[in-house]
Protein backbone atom coordinates (compact mmCIF):
# COMPACT_ATOMS: atom_id res chain seq x y z
CA UNK A 1 0.00 0.00 0.00
CA UNK A 2 1.52 3.00 -0.98
CA UNK A 3 -0.04 6.17 0.78
CA UNK A 4 0.08 10.10 -0.92
CA UNK A 5 -1.04 13.13 1.57
CA UNK A 6 -1.56 16.41 0.06
CA UNK A 7 -1.12 18.47 2.48
CA UNK A 8 -0.02 22.14 3.17
CA UNK A 9 1.81 20.50 6.57
CA UNK A 10 3.82 17.51 5.71
CA UNK A 11 6.06 17.26 8.67
CA UNK A 12 2.45 16.92 10.77
CA UNK A 13 1.70 13.62 8.56
CA UNK A 14 5.66 12.13 8.42
CA UNK A 15 5.98 13.00 12.58
CA UNK A 16 2.73 11.62 13.16
CA UNK A 17 3.30 8.05 11.57
CA UNK A 18 6.98 7.67 11.67
CA UNK A 19 6.97 5.84 14.80
CA UNK A 20 5.18 2.71 16.91
CA UNK A 21 3.41 -0.50 14.23
CA UNK A 22 2.74 1.71 11.44
CA UNK A 23 6.70 3.37 11.83
CA UNK A 24 7.95 -0.35 11.37
CA UNK A 25 5.71 -1.53 8.75
CA UNK A 26 7.31 1.15 6.81
CA UNK A 27 10.62 0.56 7.52
CA UNK A 28 10.22 -3.12 6.52
CA UNK A 29 8.12 -2.13 3.36
CA UNK A 30 4.65 -3.32 3.71
CA UNK A 31 3.36 0.31 3.48
CA UNK A 32 4.86 3.71 1.94
CA UNK A 33 3.92 6.90 2.87
CA UNK A 34 4.34 10.14 0.60
CA UNK A 35 3.59 13.18 1.86
CA UNK A 36 3.07 16.17 -0.67
CA UNK A 37 3.24 19.90 0.04
CA UNK A 38 0.64 21.52 -1.77
CA UNK A 39 2.32 24.87 -1.66
CA UNK A 40 5.14 23.61 -3.39
CA UNK A 41 2.47 23.80 -6.82
CA UNK A 42 1.61 27.11 -6.01
CA UNK A 43 2.46 29.10 -9.41
CA UNK A 44 2.07 32.43 -7.36
CA UNK A 45 5.98 34.30 -6.51
CA UNK A 46 4.96 34.10 -2.67
CA UNK A 47 3.98 30.62 -3.21
CA UNK A 48 0.42 31.50 -1.93
CA UNK A 49 -2.07 28.80 -2.21
CA UNK A 50 -5.36 30.62 -0.72
CA UNK A 51 -7.66 33.48 -2.01
CA UNK A 52 -10.71 35.79 -0.75
CA UNK A 53 -14.03 33.79 -1.40
CA UNK A 54 -16.37 34.85 -4.65
CA UNK A 55 -19.02 36.47 -2.88
CA UNK A 56 -17.53 37.39 0.40
CA UNK A 57 -17.58 35.67 3.97
CA UNK A 58 -15.02 34.60 6.25
CA UNK A 59 -12.03 32.90 5.79
CA UNK A 60 -9.99 31.83 2.70
CA UNK A 61 -9.96 29.36 0.37
CA UNK A 62 -7.79 27.02 -0.91
CA UNK A 63 -7.35 27.92 -4.38
CA UNK A 64 -8.04 24.88 -7.15
CA UNK A 65 -4.66 25.12 -8.99
CA UNK A 66 -1.69 24.08 -6.57
CA UNK A 67 -4.11 21.35 -5.41
CA UNK A 68 -4.55 20.13 -8.57
CA UNK A 69 -0.78 20.35 -9.51
CA UNK A 70 -0.19 18.24 -6.38
CA UNK A 71 -2.60 15.44 -7.32
CA UNK A 72 -1.33 15.64 -11.25
CA UNK A 73 2.26 14.68 -9.63
CA UNK A 74 0.84 11.41 -7.74
CA UNK A 75 -0.71 10.58 -10.98
CA UNK A 76 2.20 10.73 -13.38
CA UNK A 77 4.40 9.24 -10.82
CA UNK A 78 2.36 6.23 -10.56
CA UNK A 79 0.33 6.00 -14.00
CA UNK A 80 -3.20 6.28 -13.28
CA UNK A 81 -6.08 8.02 -11.50
CA UNK A 82 -6.22 6.21 -7.66
CA UNK A 83 -9.25 6.61 -5.28
CA UNK A 84 -8.76 10.09 -3.23
CA UNK A 85 -10.40 10.67 -0.32
CA UNK A 86 -11.45 14.45 0.64
CA UNK A 87 -11.10 14.72 4.53
CA UNK A 88 -14.05 17.11 5.55
CA UNK A 89 -17.31 16.78 7.99
CA UNK A 90 -19.34 16.94 5.01
CA UNK A 91 -18.06 13.30 4.00
CA UNK A 92 -19.28 9.81 5.05
CA UNK A 93 -18.56 8.77 8.67
CA UNK A 94 -15.68 6.51 8.34
CA UNK A 95 -16.42 2.89 9.73
CA UNK A 96 -14.48 -0.77 10.07
CA UNK A 97 -15.85 -1.79 6.62
CA UNK A 98 -14.58 1.04 4.51
CA UNK A 99 -11.24 0.60 6.52
CA UNK A 100 -11.52 -2.95 4.46
CA UNK A 101 -12.75 -1.53 1.83
CA UNK A 102 -9.50 0.78 1.24
CA UNK A 103 -7.01 -1.73 2.22
CA UNK A 104 -8.01 -3.06 -1.07
CA UNK A 105 -6.37 0.01 -2.60
CA UNK A 106 -2.65 -0.36 -4.33
CA UNK A 107 -2.29 3.45 -4.09
CA UNK A 108 -4.42 5.76 -2.14
CA UNK A 109 -4.67 9.58 -2.21
CA UNK A 110 -5.13 12.07 1.17
CA UNK A 111 -6.39 15.41 0.11
CA UNK A 112 -6.32 17.75 3.16
CA UNK A 113 -8.21 21.47 3.40
CA UNK A 114 -7.37 23.65 5.80
CA UNK A 115 -8.72 27.57 5.89
CA UNK A 116 -12.53 27.70 4.83
CA UNK A 117 -12.27 24.32 2.48
CA UNK A 118 -11.03 23.67 -1.20
CA UNK A 119 -12.45 25.65 -4.37
CA UNK A 120 -15.19 23.29 -4.92
CA UNK A 121 -14.11 22.88 -9.52
CA UNK A 122 -11.12 21.19 -8.04
CA UNK A 123 -12.36 18.32 -5.74
CA UNK A 124 -15.34 17.72 -8.37
CA UNK A 125 -12.41 17.25 -10.57
CA UNK A 126 -10.21 14.72 -8.64
CA UNK A 127 -12.29 13.29 -5.44
CA UNK A 128 -13.80 9.83 -5.21
CA UNK A 129 -14.48 9.92 -1.91
CA UNK A 130 -15.72 12.53 0.83
CA UNK A 131 -14.83 10.89 4.65
CA UNK A 132 -15.33 12.60 7.71
CA UNK A 133 -13.96 10.69 10.98
CA UNK A 134 -16.85 11.91 12.98
CA UNK A 135 -19.34 14.33 14.05
CA UNK A 136 -17.41 17.09 15.36
CA UNK A 137 -15.29 20.13 13.31
CA UNK A 138 -11.09 20.15 13.34
CA UNK A 139 -8.75 22.72 11.95
CA UNK A 140 -7.73 20.25 9.15
CA UNK A 141 -7.67 17.42 7.05
CA UNK A 142 -4.03 16.06 8.67
CA UNK A 143 -5.63 14.54 11.80
CA UNK A 144 -8.08 12.64 9.73
CA UNK A 145 -6.39 11.18 7.52
CA UNK A 146 -3.59 9.67 9.94
CA UNK A 147 -6.44 7.99 11.83
CA UNK A 148 -7.24 6.55 8.67
CA UNK A 149 -4.00 5.54 7.30
CA UNK A 150 -3.96 3.74 10.82
CA UNK A 151 -6.98 2.19 10.51
CA UNK A 152 -6.47 0.69 7.02
CA UNK A 153 -2.66 -0.01 7.16
CA UNK A 154 -3.54 -2.67 10.04
CA UNK A 155 -5.51 -4.53 7.30
CA UNK A 156 -2.35 -4.40 5.30
CA UNK A 157 -1.23 -7.95 4.96
CA UNK A 158 1.98 -7.94 6.79
CA UNK A 159 2.23 -5.06 9.20
CA UNK A 160 0.46 -6.91 12.07
CA UNK A 161 2.31 -9.52 14.01
CA UNK A 162 0.58 -12.70 14.54
CA UNK A 163 -0.25 -11.32 18.04
CA UNK A 164 -1.34 -8.22 16.78
CA UNK A 165 -3.39 -9.81 14.86
CA UNK A 166 -6.76 -8.13 14.03
CA UNK A 167 -8.59 -11.22 14.61
CA UNK A 168 -9.71 -11.17 18.09
CA UNK A 169 -9.94 -7.29 18.60
CA UNK A 170 -13.41 -4.91 19.04
CA UNK A 171 -15.79 -5.15 15.62
CA UNK A 172 -15.07 -8.30 15.22
CA UNK A 173 -18.50 -9.66 14.49
CA UNK A 174 -19.34 -6.65 15.80
CA UNK A 175 -19.26 -7.56 19.17
CA UNK A 176 -16.83 -5.20 22.02
CA UNK A 177 -13.83 -6.81 23.18
CA UNK A 178 -13.99 -9.14 26.57
CA UNK A 179 -12.02 -7.40 29.90
CA UNK A 180 -8.26 -8.00 30.14
CA UNK A 181 -6.48 -9.02 33.15
CA UNK A 182 -2.63 -9.21 33.76
CA UNK A 183 -0.75 -9.71 37.16
CA UNK A 184 -1.00 -9.38 40.25
CA UNK A 185 -4.22 -11.92 40.74
CA UNK A 186 -5.30 -9.59 42.94
CA UNK A 187 -4.63 -5.35 43.04
CA UNK A 188 -6.04 -2.79 44.98
CA UNK A 189 -8.53 -5.16 46.78
CA UNK A 190 -10.04 -5.90 43.27
CA UNK A 191 -9.20 -9.65 42.19
CA UNK A 192 -8.68 -10.92 38.97
CA UNK A 193 -12.05 -13.53 37.87
CA UNK A 194 -11.47 -16.94 39.09
CA UNK A 195 -12.63 -18.33 35.54
CA UNK A 196 -9.41 -16.75 34.25
CA UNK A 197 -6.93 -18.46 37.16
CA UNK A 198 -8.75 -21.40 36.05
CA UNK A 199 -6.87 -22.83 33.39
CA UNK A 200 -9.84 -24.45 31.81
CA UNK A 201 -9.89 -22.89 27.83
CA UNK A 202 -13.15 -23.93 27.03
CA UNK A 203 -15.00 -22.24 30.61
CA UNK A 204 -12.78 -19.04 29.39
CA UNK A 205 -13.79 -19.05 25.95
CA UNK A 206 -17.43 -18.98 27.45
CA UNK A 207 -16.84 -16.47 29.86
CA UNK A 208 -14.81 -13.59 27.11
CA UNK A 209 -18.16 -14.57 24.94
CA UNK A 210 -20.16 -13.46 27.64
CA UNK A 211 -18.63 -10.88 28.74
CA UNK A 212 -18.37 -9.81 24.98
CA UNK A 213 -22.01 -9.47 25.03
CA UNK A 214 -22.73 -7.91 27.95
CA UNK A 215 -19.98 -5.30 27.71
CA UNK A 216 -21.72 -4.47 23.79
CA UNK A 217 -25.51 -4.23 25.26
CA UNK A 218 -23.81 -1.75 28.13
CA UNK A 219 -21.83 0.17 25.97
CA UNK A 220 -22.86 0.08 22.14
CA UNK A 221 -25.92 -2.01 22.27
CA UNK A 222 -26.72 -0.64 18.36
CA UNK A 223 -24.22 -3.31 16.95
CA UNK A 224 -26.13 -6.03 18.71
CA UNK A 225 -28.27 -5.97 15.63
CA UNK A 226 -25.46 -6.85 13.30
CA UNK A 227 -23.52 -9.53 15.56
CA UNK A 228 -23.98 -12.79 14.30
CA UNK A 229 -24.80 -14.86 18.05
CA UNK A 230 -25.22 -18.82 18.70
CA UNK A 231 -29.15 -19.79 19.79
CA UNK A 232 -27.15 -20.27 23.33
CA UNK A 233 -25.67 -16.79 23.03
CA UNK A 234 -29.06 -15.17 22.30
CA UNK A 235 -30.43 -16.61 25.10
CA UNK A 236 -28.00 -15.09 27.49
CA UNK A 237 -28.68 -11.79 25.70
CA UNK A 238 -32.37 -12.09 26.09
CA UNK A 239 -31.49 -13.00 30.31
CA UNK A 240 -29.36 -9.74 30.40
CA UNK A 241 -31.91 -7.30 28.73
CA UNK A 242 -34.22 -8.51 31.07
CA UNK A 243 -31.80 -7.91 33.77
CA UNK A 244 -30.76 -4.97 32.52
CA UNK A 245 -34.45 -3.76 32.49
CA UNK A 246 -35.11 -4.92 35.91
CA UNK A 247 -31.63 -2.50 37.24
CA UNK A 248 -33.03 0.38 35.80
CA UNK A 249 -36.84 -0.33 37.20
CA UNK A 250 -35.37 -0.60 40.37
CA UNK A 251 -32.12 1.20 41.19
CA UNK A 252 -30.42 0.32 44.79
CL1 LIG B 1 -12.32 14.59 7.82
N1 LIG B 1 -12.02 17.11 8.57
C1 LIG B 1 -12.25 18.15 9.40
N2 LIG B 1 -11.70 19.33 9.14
N3 LIG B 1 -12.98 18.04 10.49
C2 LIG B 1 -13.52 16.85 10.72
C3 LIG B 1 -13.33 15.74 9.91
C4 LIG B 1 -12.57 15.91 8.81
N4 LIG B 1 -14.00 14.69 10.42
C5 LIG B 1 -14.57 15.15 11.51
N5 LIG B 1 -14.28 16.43 11.70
Amino acid sequence: MHYHVLTLFPDMITQGLGTSIIGRAMEQGFIQLSATNIRDYSSNKHMKVDDYPYGGGAGMVMQAEPVYGAYQSVVEKIGYKPRVIYLTPQGSVFNQSMVEEFANEKDLVFLCGHYEGIDERVLEEVVTDYVSIGDYVLTGGELPSMVMIDAISRFVPGVLSNEESAQFESFHDNLLEYPQYSRPAEWKGKKVPDVLLSGHHANIEKWRREQSILRTLLRRPELLEEASLTKKEKEYLEKLRLEVGRKIENPE
